[in-house]
């Protein structure tokens, strides 16, 4: 589904609906993933409705978890100067807004410029909703978002916008570290080829560091991230008439060193069967098997530049914040 918040200066906000075929993308999703062998898998990015979007609001207040309140350092100290390396009247869309909270140090520094266009692209419609909330004082800034997947978004944003204008895109939080392995080199390709030379990517990207701060991050003392992981279930049981018990399933995060990532997944805690109605399949769940649920991989500042490159960008700038490393790419697209 994709809609339009629009709100131009302080005036009424607009709502268009451009309906979509998602429950069955969910239902097909759910049961290619529970039938993955011999890892049953589920997708993160359903972990995304209100209650999810709400968790993961308090995760990124958890003392455990630093990498948001890195981010945020970095943008309210460097947004003037990230800003002035672009340089003609720019659009602004965002993968992924959440709140909106981080963003509003970039469009704050933009207002010194022009009036200028926001568009945040969502697929909870509650994130999209409470961004539009957090940001709507902004004077010189018209939000119109969209409620779609990220690059459908991006694409209704680059048709839209005037020819003379350079398209900066944020895609903040690390939100490429939960696409697994080679699929956020392809996902950074697609983007790139939506883009017009010169238009520039904001990318955060979490950085390595010690592992007992990472898995400490993702099993904070709160139980907070195990029950954002635990919510997916209970979004299936509601949205696809699922029956899976969630007291018969922990939370586990541990840090791949291979792959850098930490990985969350969720371990039956019995020989179980779980049907998925609307999914039209149940799956067996042996003792301690787990289903992986989300990858979050940690980058090094040399993996980044040989992305940018494959991708189709040249590396800007970087800005890092050292209290918990965190590193935002400035990419221009070649
Ligand atoms: C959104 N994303 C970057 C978060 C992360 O750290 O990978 C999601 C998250 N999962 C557990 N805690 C936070």
């Amino acid at each position: 589904m994709c809609f339009a918040l629009k709100r131009e200066g302080n005036g009424p906000m607009l709502t268009t609906l451009i309906p979509a075929n998602t429950m069955n993308e969910f239902a097909l999703d759910v049961r290619r993933g529970l039938q993955k062998k011999p890892q049953k898998e589920l997708p993160s990015k359903y972990f995304y409705d209100a209650t999810g979007s709400a968790l993961f609001e308090v995760i990124s207040q958890l003392p455990e978890y630093g990498l948001t309140r890195a981010e945020e350092r970095l943008l309210s100290r460097h947004a003037k100067e990230i800003v002035d390396r672009l340089e003609g009247p720019v659009v602004v869309a965002e993968l992924g807004s959440g709140t909106g909270r981080k963003t509003r140090f970039v469009l704050e520094a933009l207002c010194g410029r022009q009036p200028t266009y926001y568009h945040p692209i969502e697929i909870s419609p509650s994130a999209l909703a409470a961004c539009e909330r957090e940001l709507r004082d902004i004077h010189c800034i018209s939000i119109v978002g969209f409620e779609s997947e990220y690059l459908n978004g991006l694409l209704e944003v680059a048709a839209r916008r005037e020819e003379a204008e350079q398209l900066l895109v944020l895609f903040l939080g690390s939100t490429i570290g939960n696409f697994d392995g080679d699929a956020s080199i392809a996902f950074l390709r697609r983007l790139r080829s939506i883009l017009r030379e010169g238009d520039a990517l904001l990318l955060g990207a979490d950085l390595l560091k010690p592992v007992e701060t990472l898995v400490r991050a993702y099993n904070d003392a709160l139980g907070v991230t195990g029950a954002f992981n635990r919510n997916l279930l209970l979004r299936i049981n509601r949205e696809l008439g699922a029956d899976f018990d969630l007291s018969q399933f922990e939370h586990l995060a541990i840090y791949n060193a291979e792959t850098h990532s930490v990985e969350m997944h969720l371990r039956s805690l019995k020989e179980q069967e779980v049907t998925i109605g609307m999914a039209g399949v149940t799956v067996s769940l042996r003792f301690g098997e787990t289903i992986w649920t989300e990858t979050s991989h940690k980058y090094s500042h040399a993996e980044l530049v040989r992305m940018a490159k494959e991708a189709g960008f040249r590396a800007e700038a970087q800005w890092v914040d050292r209290e918990w490393p965190f590193v935002d790419n400035l990419w221009i697209a070649q």
